[in-house]
């Protein structure tokens, strides 16, 4: 039987079909579905990237890893929101430009939905300007930027000077995080937070609103 949980396997061999029947019967049954996605699903990706790194791996596991923890996530979504409080605030989030990663970026925009915020996914690979185009629609709003890559980490630091160019700098409170993101990196580039999971973005999110 399974160690670390069937709905891990399931991610971790890439079977979507059967980590949709899975969790749709958790989810029936009553499952919390924040422990789901912490001690099944995140470790699942967790060791995919582990053997990505190792040359047990190649993309087009990562593919279906990916899609089968997506299902998942997407099924999960709607029970973190309803476990949600008092509307919050807005935060506009997106993964930065040349970078494709969402995973992480959709496990965010999904808790903080659940945290009670109005989120506005702008998607992957996102353009400086768009950003900024988002942060003067909704204004007063946090930006959330997401990088899974080394070479695409720096495009952080082109949004926060694009918001500065824009005059929105002042009244919009910009937060990154993805795997190669530290503390030191937000501080280098003049964030305002940083977290390495997605339950501390609501934190980080909610403090940063004054909640
Ligand atoms: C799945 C995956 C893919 C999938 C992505 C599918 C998708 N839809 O996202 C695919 C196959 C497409 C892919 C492609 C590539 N990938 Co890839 N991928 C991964 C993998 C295995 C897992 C990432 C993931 O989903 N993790 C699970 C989530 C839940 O974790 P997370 O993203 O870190 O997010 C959490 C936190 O970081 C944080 N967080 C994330 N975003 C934000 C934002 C804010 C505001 C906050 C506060 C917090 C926060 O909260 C999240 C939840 O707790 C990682 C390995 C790894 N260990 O990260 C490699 C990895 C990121 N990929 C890598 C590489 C090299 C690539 C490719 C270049 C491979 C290739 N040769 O084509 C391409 C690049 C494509 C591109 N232009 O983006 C490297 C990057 C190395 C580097 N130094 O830059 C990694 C590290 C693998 C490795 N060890 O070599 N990949």
């Amino acid at each position: 039987m399974a160690e670390n949980g069937e709905l891990y396997d399931a991610i971790l061999v890439g079977n979507a079909k059967k980590a949709e029947e899975i969790t749709t019967a958790a989810l029936e049954a009553k499952a919390d579905p924040n422990e789901l996605v912490q001690k099944q699903m995140i470790p699942a990706m967790d060791e995919v990237g582990r053997r990505f790194e190792c040359n047990e791996y190649f993309v087009p596991e990562l593919l279906i890893s990916a899609r089968a923890m997506k299902t998942a996530l997407e099924l999960i979504t709607p029970h973190l929101a309803a476990s949600g409080t008092q509307p919050t605030g807005r935060v506009v989030i997106g993964t930065v430009q040349g970078d494709l990663h969402d995973i992480g970026k959709n496990l965010v925009a999904s808790m903080l939905e659940g945290g009670g915020f109005e989120v506005i996914d702008l998607g992957v690979d996102v353009p400086p300007e768009t950003f900024v185009e988002a942060a003067q629609e909704k204004s007063n709003s946090i930006v959330a930027l997401s990088a899974l890559l080394t070479t695409t980490m720096t495009m952080m630091k082109t949004v926060i000077d694009a918001l500065q160019e824009a005059g929105l700098r002042e009244k919009t409170r910009v937060i990154i995080g993805g795997a190669p993101i530290t503390q030191a990196f937000a501080d280098e580039i003049g964030a305002d937070g940083y977290s390495d999971n997605a339950s501390a973005a609501v934190g980080l999110a909610r403090k940063l609103v004054g909640a």
